[in-house]
């Protein structure tokens, strides 16, 4: 049967890309290494259930699949978490709200779970000044105890983050640029989760949550007819983050959105401890899902990683162009499809859809774009734009978007017909899909939306 053996193909194709690198989970072996800097997922929606206001959320440290391991996955206090938007279309970030961790110190003789840690900062913070020279300081922050910081039972850890707000481009340098939230708990494991109201301007976010990622794959027959998701189980550590319309947009109605992890430069070891200094070099990047794993080859997933926006139009494009899968698909599947002439792909990824989320001039990057003023829908689609409705992927991307499905039916040719290019067979394109429709727990309905982590 050609739908089977189709199918099959696909299946294949995308174990090819392998279980340990769904999306973006693990693209690369430094992101292997580095799981508490690897960023996984991004999603940029207008929050149904509070007027006005968009959601940006983040997850990182992939393949955390139990209890014992809320004890690892957690965020790195030597790194910077960072969502960057682009309000008017250049390519450029105009705000960013960047999440740096701390932990704190436990005293020496306090090695025992449940006892208190002391109120201070475990981390030397190597301060960069503005003009670029490195200098030694004592933290500047206060770490008196706070009504926030709660109690951390049986977790030898106690995390809290700042959250900053740099407005114009992130250069780097900027660490400690206009502080929005200072000292909010981080939830690790199941407890209680810790929600922050900055002054009603925002809801913010930090801890385990399951897997929001979906995908099912599978190497022979049986796991097609009964497709499990390959993530079911698992959890990531998140950032969620609730903010007004007003805090994200500018003057258009779209923006575009992409997640970045940064680590310094230079890491020091000194009497087992690291230490790091330098200015913030990109590790990981997040925008559209898929991007990395189906169209960047494997000799530039790294470059991806470390590039920013602006560059893509002389690097990254080539590969929306003339995608290597898009002929496998063709060939392999056997799926009659245009194989050149596709301006569709590098359109959608590149610079979005008219009239749906392209800003209306731009530099073609690759992004989450989202355009705000489109209502969330009352009957979301799963297929999102692809099923007619426009609130979700690759209109930005809500969490019960099948970002799969979508990815490989655009490859296919889903939306040749909006780029003006004519092709009727889209029909066969419905079987591009995994198999595997939504998420293994429920999402909350409100913040933080993703759904509690797995004990
Ligand atoms: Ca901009
Ligand atoms: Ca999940
Ligand atoms: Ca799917």
């Amino acid at each position: 049967m050609r739908f089977f053996s189709g199918v099959m193909v696909l299946i294949l194709l995308i174990s090819s890309v392998s279980f340990a690198q769904a999306f973006s989970h693990a693209d690369t072996v430094s992101l292997r290494r580095d799981p508490a800097m690897d960023q996984t997922s991004l999603y940029a929606f207008r929050s149904d259930s509070e007027e006005d206001r968009v959601v940006i959320a983040g997850s990182y440290f992939p393949f955390a699949s139990s209890q014992t391991d809320f004890f690892h996955a957690l965020p790195d206090p030597d790194g910077l978490y960072a969502f960057h938007i682009d309000q008017d279309g250049d390519a450029v970030e105009d705000v960013t709200y960047a999440v740096r961790f701390r932990q704190l110190r436990w005293r020496q003789e306090q090695v025992m779970f449940g006892m208190e840690p002391e109120e201070e900062n475990s981390i030397d913070e190597d301060e960069i000044s503005d003009d670029g020279a490195n200098e030694l300081q004592s933290s500047d922050i206060d770490l008196s105890p706070s009504e926030d910081i709660q109690e951390f039972v049986g977790y030898p850890y106690r995390f809290i983050a700042d959250v900053y707000r740099i407005e114009g481009e992130f250069d780097g340098r900027t660490r400690r640029r206009d502080l929005y939230l200072r000292s909010q708990s981080v939830s690790i494991g199941a407890q209680g989760i810790q929600i922050n109201d900055h002054d009603g301007k925002g809801l913010f976010f930090f801890g385990h949550r399951d897997d929001p990622d979906f995908f099912g794959t599978g190497m022979n027959r049986l796991e097609f007819l009964s497709p499990t998701d390959q993530l079911e189980r698992m959890n990531v550590f998140s950032i969620v983050m609730e903010l007004p319309l007003d805090l994200v947009q500018g003057e258009h109605s779209v923006i575009g959105v992409w997640g970045a992890t940064y680590r310094m430069a230079v890491r020091q070891m000194k009497n087992g401890m690291t230490r790091s200094r330098g200015n913030w070099q990109q590790v990981s990047r997040m925008g559209m899902p898929w991007v990395n794993h189906l169209y960047v080859p494997y000799s530039k997933k790294h470059q991806y990683n470390a590039q920013h926006p602006s560059a893509d139009e002389e690097w990254l494009s080539q590969y929306f162009t003339l995608p290597l899968l898009m002929s496998v698909l063709a060939e392999k599947v056997g799926l009659d499809i245009p194989l050149q002439g596709r301006k569709d792909i590098y359109e959608i990824y590149m610079n979005g859809i008219p009239d749906v989320n392209q800003f209306r001039s731009g530099v073609p990057a690759e992004m989450l774009r989202l355009n705000v003023s489109l209502r969330p829908s009352e009957r979301p689609s799963r297929m999102g734009v692809l099923g007619g409705d426009f609130g979700g992927f690759p209109n930005g991307r809500r969490l019960t978007d099948d970002a799969t499905d979508i990815s490989f039916q655009i490859m296919g040719g889903m939306l040749l017909k909006t780029f003006g290019i004519s092709f009727e067979n889209t029909s066969q394109l419905l079987l591009l899909g995994d198999r595997v429709t939504s998420n293994d727990r429920d999402f909350e309905p409100d913040f933080p939306y993703l759904a509690a982590p797995h004990l």
